[in-house]
């Protein structure tokens, strides 16, 4: 038993949130770094709109850190042993915070990963402001195809413009 509290505190230093991104409107996909413990069973996501108050969700009792279930974040899901998450229904020009825990096969909890945050946008393909969505935009659109690092034509923001950029402009079309 005091074998597994070790590996579950040493696993916690390797637990890491690497990115939270926009794929699109509302939504925001959370990764992060793998845990290598060979009973490991899944992870946490805690998230809310107000920054976490504590570090130790912890169904595990012996963590050494006092124990703060949502620790300030207003849910958490369950997702398995996966290393990204789509969040799908967050509310546009909210910020999000996110944080990580993971869980193994006794449902021992670690203490969260680092927390990140994210303004969740309102994406508009209207890239030159005029109020309609239209070939000017195309336009636009074209003329960085396929560069990365172009924040006016990236519209979901992913750091490519590309046939993602094109669908949401399709989406929002008023011609
Ligand atoms: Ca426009
Ligand atoms: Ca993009």
């Amino acid at each position: 038993m005091k074998y597994k509290i070790f590996i579950i505190i040493f696993g916690v230093a390797f637990l890491s949130i690497i990115n939270a991104n926009i794929v699109w409107a509302g939504s925001a996909t959370v990764s992060w770094s793998a845990n290598t413990e060979p009973d490991l069973a899944g992870y946490r996501i805690y998230y809310g709109t107000s920054p976490r108050t504590g570090t130790n969700p912890g169904s595990a009792t012996t963590q050494p850190l006092p124990k703060c279930g949502l620790c300030g974040y207003s849910s958490s899901v369950t997702v398995g042993n996966v290393r990204t998450y789509t969040f799908s229904s967050l509310t546009n020009s909210v910020t999000y915070y996110f944080s990580v825990s993971a869980y193994d096969t006794s449902n021992n909890e670690s203490a969260f990963s680092a927390q990140v945050s994210k303004l969740i946008s309102a994406l508009t393909a209207d890239l030159n402001g005029n109020g309609r969505i239209n070939t000017q935009d195309l336009s636009i659109l074209l003329s960085y195809w396929g560069s990365t690092a172009r924040p006016p034509a990236d519209i979901n923001q992913d750091g490519y413009v590309n046939t993602q950029d094109f669908s949401i402009m399709l989406s929002q079309w008023t011609g």
